[in-house]
């Protein structure tokens, strides 16, 4: 028999993902109670694709995947968000490995990590290799201002207590949004804890991460969580 849906809120942003939503939509089914699709104003039939999979459709305020994401969470009616790509790089499995720690009562943020053994598929081409060091590094500072140990700080595939997002007033509009949502929960003392999930490259389309043009937003972002005030 399968088991109901978790509640949980999925959110899943995404810009000109059609290709890889066709494929993924269909393996979402029975998983989560709430499937919501933020878009960042798609032009490749999007609406239609969260339309016929019985998804909420919101569009984004068209400022990057953080403006996405904290759409998303303003919308979400379950007591735990699921963040997802849409580029089919996440494995739909690991979601209930997600929630679960949270749902149990256990933690308040869950990070999947490409590092704790679930990443088996990972392969990386040069600039890959380059963005695979800054999280290296970004991670490794974080542990050192927080006091935590985590090792993929800056993986989009995670879970977090839905009351614990409202409260941490996220403000980055783009791909910075996963570190300042990890130092402000980690300076906050939320229980953020790690659990191995599979990570895949992209299917279709290309990265809307630039690390030449995004590297040193990371780095302002990071100077500025250290010394935010709670
Ligand atoms: N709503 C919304 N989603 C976005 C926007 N930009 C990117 N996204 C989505 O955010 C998710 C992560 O972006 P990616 O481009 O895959 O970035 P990445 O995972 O760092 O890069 P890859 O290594 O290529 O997977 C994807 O599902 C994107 O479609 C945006 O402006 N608005
Ligand atoms: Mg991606």
């Amino acid at each position: 028999m399968a088991a109901d849906p978790l509640p949980v809120s999925l959110i899943i942003p995404c810009r000109n993902e059609a290709a890889n939503l066709e494929a993924l939509l269909p393996r979402l089914t029975g998983i989560a109670r709430e499937l919501i699709i933020v878009d960042g104003h798609s032009t490749d039939g999007t609406h239609a694709l969260a339309a016929a999979h019985g998804a909420a459709y919101l569009l984004d305020n068209g400022r990057g995947k953080g403006d996405g994401l904290r759409v998303g969470v303003a919308h979400a009616s379950e007591p735990v968000c699921v963040f997802m790509d849409a580029d089919l790089s996440h494995d739909p499995a690991d979601i209930p490995k997600l929630a679960q720690p949270i749902l149990d009562g256990q933690a308040d943020l869950v990070l999947g990590s490409r590092m704790r053994g679930g990443g088996d598929e990972f392969v990386a081409t040069f600039f890959e290799l380059v963005r695979l060091a800054g999280n290296m590094g970004l991670t490794w500072l974080i542990n050192v201002r927080c006091g935590s140990r985590l090792s993929d700080s800056q993986n989009g595939f995670r879970a977090a207590r839905t009351s614990l997002l409202r409260e941490l007033k996220l403000t980055s509009d783009r791909h910075t949004v996963e570190l300042e949502m990890t130092m402000r929960a980690l300076r906050k003392g939320a229980r953020v804890v790690e659990v191995a999930t599979h990570e895949y490259p992209r299917r279709f389309g290309r990265s809307s991460l630039s690390v030449t043009r995004q590297g040193p937003l990371f780095l302002w972002c990071y100077l500025r969580e250290c010394v935010r005030p709670l």
